[in-house]
């Protein structure tokens, strides 16, 4: 989608500190780092938001997820401890509407999270 500012990371329009890519996901450094290790995980597939998923994306979601143990082992958080976001809309605090998964480390995370 043209318009969609992940899609356009993705295709390169926009340049970003790439981290990771693999044939379905990029990951990249928040532009806004709230934690030491901010990365954002983002697939390739434009997808709007979790709700919007299907069974179709389920190696998507899957691949989210063992890519951010390797870039946590990577970054060295993985032993004292990282989260893994998805925020879902904008009450949840979503703004950028492709889903994306947080990965943040290198602090001490409080919980409830705000
Ligand atoms: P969310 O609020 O969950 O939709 O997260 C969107 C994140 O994207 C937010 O932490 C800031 C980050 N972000 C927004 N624009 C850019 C950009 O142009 N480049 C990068 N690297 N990150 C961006």
């Amino acid at each position: 989608m043209s318009d969609c500012l992940f899609c356009r990371i993705v295709d390169k329009k926009i340049p970003a500190k790439i981290i990771s890519e693999t044939a379905g996901l990029i990951a990249i450094r928040d532009v806004n780092p709230q934690a030491p290790v901010h990365i954002l995980i983002i697939p390739k597939k434009h997808i709007a938001t979790l709700n919007d998923i299907t069974q179709f994306d389920a190696d998507i979601i899957a691949d989210v997820h063992f890519l951010a143990k390797e870039l946590a082992e990577k970054e060295k958080v993985s032993e004292e401890g990282y989260r893994l976001v998805l925020n879902t809309n904008s009450g949840a605090g979503q703004s950028v509407f492709h889903i994306h998964w947080h990965l943040l480390g290198g602090r001490v995370m409080n919980w409830p999270p705000g």
